[in-house]
């Protein structure tokens, strides 16, 4: 059977702009049984120049340089949207009146005010929408969610996620700008709490369920950055580490860390849950592995194994290689845009959609204010 051209507009050709567009790529070859395919029709960025490199080298048909002239194309029937924080919200608004699907990189929005806003914008037009929190799609993590919900767990008494980088601890580093903009709060919103936390809370949510409230306490580690677009020394706004606790709805205990000043740490997001009879724990450094301790393994034989999540039965596993060879990364956004085409063709909502990553922006916000006030606050 002819497949369906699901037609792409890429906003944005940085780091995401490269995971989205390979996700596209490849789904077609390891998804063969899905009818729509991603076809590359246009990408979208400022400069001109890299645009059009960006589109030589990744293979879209075309390119623009606005983005309104973009999501005004007729031959564009989804927009994806790659771009630094402050734009995610009057991009996907716009494409939602257009009457365009959008795919928006995570976080949804800098506030939940803004996010508010994009929910409306995709539930009056009725576009079918979601946010590319990537980690869920991660085999060894969809395989924590089905071992939770199977209730193996029992009682759950704690969640606790770290998302640990170092990138940040040189001083002379700029904020703003090119490459940078994740330093400066007016394009970004926050620093490690919407950039990383954010990623542990999409995942927190996901796997146990709401969170009522939170304290946390952020610090500003380095005060004046130069600002790239600016020259001059300005104040640095977002938080360059988070630590914060919470509970959740089912009565467990959460605590969540979060830092660019862990130095030797790159990119280590790790999280682990217990539950009255059995933990799970996942570290990204080592993303086809599950740890699992089951206490009613027999007796003596009782200890923490290590799943590879590599079998045919495990979560998108048969799609890949045979049982025993490891995914990556990138595999990750391959099975978003794979679920996404698959929630087109079956007409149900590809999660998280912007309401349900609405969820992870309050809780952003209710950790940044008990930053700011030391107090508990409600989400
Ligand atoms: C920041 O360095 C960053 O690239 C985040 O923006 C991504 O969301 C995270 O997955 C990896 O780290």
């Amino acid at each position: 059977m002819a497949k369906k051209p699901l037609n792409i507009g890429l906003v944005g050709y940085g780091f995401m702009g490269r995971t989205h567009t390979n996700g596209y790529k490849r789904v077609a070859d390891f998804f063969p049984e899905l009818n729509y395919t991603p076809v590359l029709k246009a990408v979208c960025g400022r400069s001109e120049e890299k645009t059009k490199a960006f589109a030589e080298q990744w293979g879209y048909e075309s390119y623009e340089t606005d983005w309104e002239k973009l999501i005004a194309r007729d031959d564009i029937d989804a927009i994806d949207v790659c771009t630094p924080n402050d734009t995610h919200s009057p991009i996907s608004i716009a494409a939602a009146k257009a009457g365009k699907m959008i795919l928006c990189e995570k976080p949804i929005s800098r506030t939940t005010a803004e996010g508010e806003e994009m929910v409306d914008a995709v539930e009056k037009a009725g576009v079918p929408n979601t946010v590319w929190y990537n980690y869920r799609r991660l085999p060894a993590v969809s395989l924590a969610k089905q071992i939770i919900d199977s209730g193996k767990l029992g009682t759950i008494y704690h969640y606790r996620a770290n998302f640990l980088q170092d990138w940040t601890i040189n001083a002379d580093l700029p904020q703003g700008g090119e490459g940078l903009w994740r330093l400066d709060a007016a394009a970004a919103g926050s620093g490690v709490t919407g950039d990383l936390l954010a990623h542990c809370i999409d995942t927190a949510l996901w796997l146990n369920g709401g969170i009522s409230d939170v304290s946390a306490m952020t610090e500003t580690f380095v005060k004046e950055r130069m600002h790239q677009l600016t020259g001059k020394m300005e104040k640095v706004s977002i938080d360059d580490a988070c630590a914060f606790m919470c509970h959740f709805a089912n009565g467990s205990l959460g605590l969540f860390e979060s830092t660019r000043y862990a130095r030797g740490h790159k990119a280590l997001y790790t999280l682990e849950i217990n539950g009255a009879d059995a933990s799970l724990r996942w570290d990204l450094h080592d993303l086809n592995r599950l740890e699992m301790y089951d206490h009613s393994d027999d007796g003596p034989q009782r200890g923490w194994k290590s799943i590879h999540v590599t079998d045919g039965d495990h979560p998108y596993m048969s799609h890949w290689w045979v049982p025993g060879l490891s995914i990556g990364y990138e595999h990750s956004f391959v099975h978003q845009v794979a679920d996404f085409l698959k929630s087109l063709e079956e007409g149900k909502p590809c999660e998280p959609t912007f309401k349900s990553a609405l969820e992870t922006a309050k809780v952003c916000d209710a950790v940044l204010e008990s930053g700011k006030t030391r107090q508990w606050i409600n989400v």
